[in-house]
């Protein structure tokens, strides 16, 4: 499963991938424009019960990768534009996490000005929505042309799907919150539609925003969330500093700030049931 981590510039999302793969990245790669990747072993206590008890020779974790992608930046126009340096490298991303800055830093001001997440979930979206759009556009445009010289049952029988999937496109619904049908999603495969892929939206705080976290949640899920669309949140600060603790001070570190759960098994545990994974487990003397 490849995850990728999206979001507006100045959000947070190096720093969680950072805090996520336990990698320390220095200024020169921060500043770095191409994609950062990391592999992370899916932690899970029942399969460290398991090799405990079976003692096989390996251990084989479930992994996940992550891919830090850069590239939304302010356009000549103002708005923000996805490059295809961005395009080519989240089209095949199985599911992504935008990144949506809440934490305030007065050393590294947000583009926009001031610190408003459904905005920026929004401007996201609105690119997301214009790329597909124009996919979808030249795709019908072509299929239009061939109709009109040979029968083609194919085409035929794509075209109402891209039509439906384009009208909703212009009614600003992202495709990914739709009941499409087996059928159609079949159809859309080839076409890696951005605003299709499942979205987890996820709320970067400070460590002094403890107390708004669930009540963010809750504001944003209730604009946003959606049947392929989830809301999380996490402390992209103190996850890094923690990724670079043992597991023990890790915790107490945790207790010490009151946080239940680390930003990877936020992550972890919400691209599973965004996704519909679900883990099992096998046994024997090998592995
Ligand atoms: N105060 C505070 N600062 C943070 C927090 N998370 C990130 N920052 C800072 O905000 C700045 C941007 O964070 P990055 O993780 O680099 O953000 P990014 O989304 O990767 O930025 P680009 O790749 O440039 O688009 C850095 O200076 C971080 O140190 C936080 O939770 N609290
Ligand atoms: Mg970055």
């Amino acid at each position: 499963m490849q995850l990728g981590i999206v979001g507006l510039p100045a959000s947070g999302k190096t720093t969680l991938f950072q805090a996520i793969t336990k990698t320390h990245l220095d200024g020169a790669a921060m500043a770095k424009t191409e994609a950062h990747l990391g592999v992370v072993r899916v932690p899970d206590e029942r399969l460290d019960r398991c090799a405990a008890i079976f003692s096989p020779k390996s251990t084989v974790h479930a992994t996940i990768e992550f891919v830090d992608v850069a590239g939304l930046k302010k356009g000549a126009s103002g708005t923000a534009q996805f490059t295809t340096g961005f395009l080519s490298a989240v089209k095949t991303n199985d599911a992504l996490i935008q990144v949506v800055r809440l934490f305030r830093n007065d050393a590294v001001p947000h583009a926009d000005g001031n610190i408003d997440p459904l905005r920026d979930v929004a401007t996201f979206e609105t690119e997301f929505i214009l790329a597909d759009m124009a996919v979808l556009e030249s795709r019908i445009e072509k299929i239009h042309k061939q109709l009109g010289r040979t029968h083609d049952e194919q085409m035929k029988h794509e075209l109402p799907v891209l039509e439906k999937c384009l009208a909703l496109l212009h009614a600003e619904k992202p495709l990914r919150n739709e009941d499409l049908s087996k059928e159609e999603l079949h159809i859309l495969k080839t076409y890696q539609l951005l605003s299709l892929k499942p979205m987890l939206i996820a709320l970067s705080l400070d460590e002094s925003q403890q107390s708004i976290k669930d009540e963010e949640i809750a504001r944003v899920a209730a604009a946003k969330a959606g049947l392929r669309t989830r809301v999380a949140a996490f402390f992209g600060k103190i996850d890094m500093e923690m990724s670079e603790l043992s597991d023990d001070e890790a915790r107490l570190f945790m207790d010490e700030y009151g946080i239940r759960e680390s930003a990877l098994d936020t992550l972890i545990r919400e691209a599973y049931a965004l996704l519909g994974l679900q883990s099992f487990l096998t046994v024997g003397e090998e592995e």
